[in-house]
């Protein structure tokens, strides 16, 4: 089977991460591939970054689905177009907050998410309430280290690690959702220190997808997500029509 894991901010070297840590965890026969946007953000941090991040993630979809992907993981811990992308997909779409969240509730009576900045903690909120996760969240926990700087800030690793074990202290929580694509080479190390299950979500999405695959589960090719009736997009969209 084939996954494709789109990192739909246009940094390659975080794209890499991600994918080394899809492989990680994926089984025999699983062909990975990561990639990013030919256009889009540098980094998802705000609404903006998020909407402008959406037609770049879908042209992808599109090109997958062209070259016969079995399936897919939006690796942005804002799911951002998921459920346009599952419009256009014939395989599992799945965004790795929603993967993370509903694994977390699997692990015990609540999780706290860690995540970048504090203006993101908003969307995780609302992304705990659409999928009916907001019961299990007791907090949302911002490190204040913006995206990119994961991997430039040399006291990243410990700001990320501080800020999980104090979510866990104030909330009591058991268990840890890393809030951020950028953060999944972190899970192991941060597990191992605060002593509650800590969850990546590009690999818990990653086997949430190779598992629906090996069960045969598609989406329904009717209703809400049936492909979207064709027409003209005009402008630097024109591509996307029919
Ligand atoms: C992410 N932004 O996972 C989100 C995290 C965030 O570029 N990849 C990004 O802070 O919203």
């Amino acid at each position: 089977m084939r996954i494709k894991i789109v990192n739909p901010n246009t940094t390659l070297t975080m794209t890499s991460k991600i994918g080394a840590c899809a492989r990680a965890v994926a089984g025999p026969g699983t062909l990975i591939e990561a990639v990013s946007p030919d256009m889009g953000p540098a980094s998802i941090e705000s609404h903006y970054d998020e909407a402008l991040s959406v037609p770049g993630l879908l042209a992808e979809i599109v090109k997958g689905e062209q070259s016969g992907f079995d399936g897919y993981v939006i690796a942005c811990f804002g799911d951002p177009g998921l459920e346009a992308a599952r419009e256009i997909a014939r395989g599992p779409v799945i965004g790795i907050a929603e993967a993370a969240m509903h694994l977390g509730s699997f692990l015990g009576r609540s999780f706290s998410v860690v995540t970048t900045l504090e203006r993101s903690a908003g969307r995780t909120w609302e992304l705990a309430e659409k999928y009916g996760m907001a019961r299990f969240c007791k907090g949302v926990h911002a490190c204040e280290i913006a995206v990119l700087a994961l991997d430039t800030d040399p006291d990243a690793r410990k700001v990320v690690t501080e800020t999980a074990l104090r979510a866990v202290e104030i909330d009591k929580s058991d268990a840890v959702l890393l809030g951020c694509a950028g953060m999944a080479d972190l899970c192991q190390e941060i597990s191992d220190k605060i002593g509650v299950p800590v969850i990546d979500g590009v690999a818990a999405a990653t086997l949430l997808v190779e598992s629906m695959l090996r069960l045969g589960l598609r989406k329904s090719g009717r209703g809400e997500f049936a492909t979207p009736i064709p027409k003209v997009y005009s402008g630097i969209l024109s591509a996307f029509g029919g």
